[in-house]
């Protein structure tokens, strides 16, 4: 199949998610074409049957904002032209939805039917999409798309109670490259940075406000009281600088690093002893997953899709958001006792598995087909 991937092309896990599986369909075989505004993160390298397009936004002294969503759906019109692109498959609905939507119009009225999928992510949804401002056109243009995707049980149930929509949604979980992540970790690497066998726990995000990164280091304080520990914090957002500010005042600074944005999280999560996510809302997951494919405990809220992936009591715990003393207490539980914490990981990567690569893959080519096999057939159809 020719199949043109949308998303964006930052660490956050909706293009994390579009990129490893725009990968994968690669390496069985299909043409997948990206489009984005830079490189995916994820995207390195070359593979034959991987292009990518890159949009560009003229800017012009009348815009105080250079119209991204056009631009966007020109590039779908010319790629999808000249590619002979069979679907289009876009990631994270704002604005990418719409600019399909925009391009399949254009494309009808050149006589090719191209048919969207859209998959939701997350924040698309439960709180940028639900805004007024977007609204509309978030329900527009999911109502447009050819089918619609989800990536839990509970984005699906927060699409419908937060939108007028009466379409079916499919939920196809997240997934994981089990090999890949499930390494032994590098001794040396762990000696630098638990030099006397302290625990290393590590969260990974993109510093939003909805991940709550205050939580985590208050957790980690109260851990660190009570077992030797390390903190190692991945990735970068708007919440770093306050996160950074809180730890330059607390006596246990020298065990906390942030470490930045990481391209290769399979090298440093199979150090970690436990995986901290202490997110508000979180639609899956896909870094506690990540985790859990390195064999990590995950210490989680039991916010919206966590409890999908993270089995309370088995691969970890899950507790109330904002319930730091909750976190530490169950931390703790793990982390002090190695038969526990053996237990907890070997649970860990069995629950991984379910969510591996190939297990998630082959539904969305399926998926593909079937959508290709309909619109062949209701061509043939209109051509009788
Ligand atoms: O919706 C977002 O916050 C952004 C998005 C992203 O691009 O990182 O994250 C969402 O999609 C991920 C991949 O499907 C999920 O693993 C995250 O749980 C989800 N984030 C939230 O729901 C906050």
């Amino acid at each position: 199949m020719n199949i043109a991937i949308v998303c964006y092309p930052t660490f956050g896990g909706s293009g994390v998610l579009a990129t490893e599986l725009g990968k994968a369909l690669a390496d069985k075989g299909h043409n997948v074409h990206f489009i984005t505004y830079q490189q995916p993160v994820r995207l390195s390298g070359f593979h034959a049957n991987i292009f990518y397009h890159e949009v560009r936004v003229p800017t012009y002294p009348l815009f105080d904002f250079p119209p991204y969503e056009t631009a966007l759906a020109s590039t779908m019109v010319d790629v999808i032209t000249n590619n002979n692109i069979e679907l289009l498959h876009v990631h994270y609905a704002i604005p990418h939805a719409a600019a399909a939507y925009m391009a399949k119009q254009i494309l009808l009225k050149q006589g090719k039917y191209i048919p969207v999928i859209t998959t939701l992510h997350g924040t698309d949804i439960t709180l940028v999409g639900r805004d007024k401002t977007y609204k509309p056109v978030v329900t527009f243009s999911m109502m447009e798309s050819d089918v619609l995707t989800a990536v839990s049980e509970n984005l699906k149930e927060e699409t419908y109670k937060n939108f007028d929509i009466n379409k079916e949604i499919e939920v196809i979980h997240n997934f994981v490259d089990v090999t890949r992540f499930n390494k032994k970790p590098v001794d040396a690497f762990r000696k630098l940075i638990a030099p006397n066998g302290e625990k290393i726990i590590v969260h990974a995000s993109n510093f939003r406000k909805v991940k709550r990164v205050e939580d985590v280091i208050n957790a980690f304080l109260l851990i660190n009281e009570k077992l030797p520990s390390k903190l190692l914090l991945l990735g970068d957002g708007p919440e770093r600088p306050a996160a950074e500010s809180i730890c330059r005042d607390c006596i246990a600074i020298n065990n906390i690093k942030f470490l930045g944005k990481q391209e290769q999280m399979e090298d440093i999560l199979p150090l970690a002893d436990l995986f901290l996510l202490t997110s508000e809302y979180e639609s899956f997951g896909l870094a506690a997953l990540e985790a859990m494919a390195a064999e990590v405990p995950v210490i989680s809220t039991n916010a919206g899709g966590l409890p999908e992936i993270n089995i309370n009591g088995v691969t970890g715990y899950m507790s109330n958001v904002g319930d730091i003393e909750d976190m530490c207490e169950k931390a703790i539980a793990i982390l002090s006792d190695t038969e526990t914490h053996n237990k907890f990981k070997a649970n860990a990567l069995e629950q991984a598995r379910k969510f591996d690569i190939e297990t998630i893959v082959p539904v969305y080519e399926k998926l593909y087909e079937r959508l290709l096999n309909k619109v062949t057939a209701s061509t043939a159809m209109l051509q009788d």
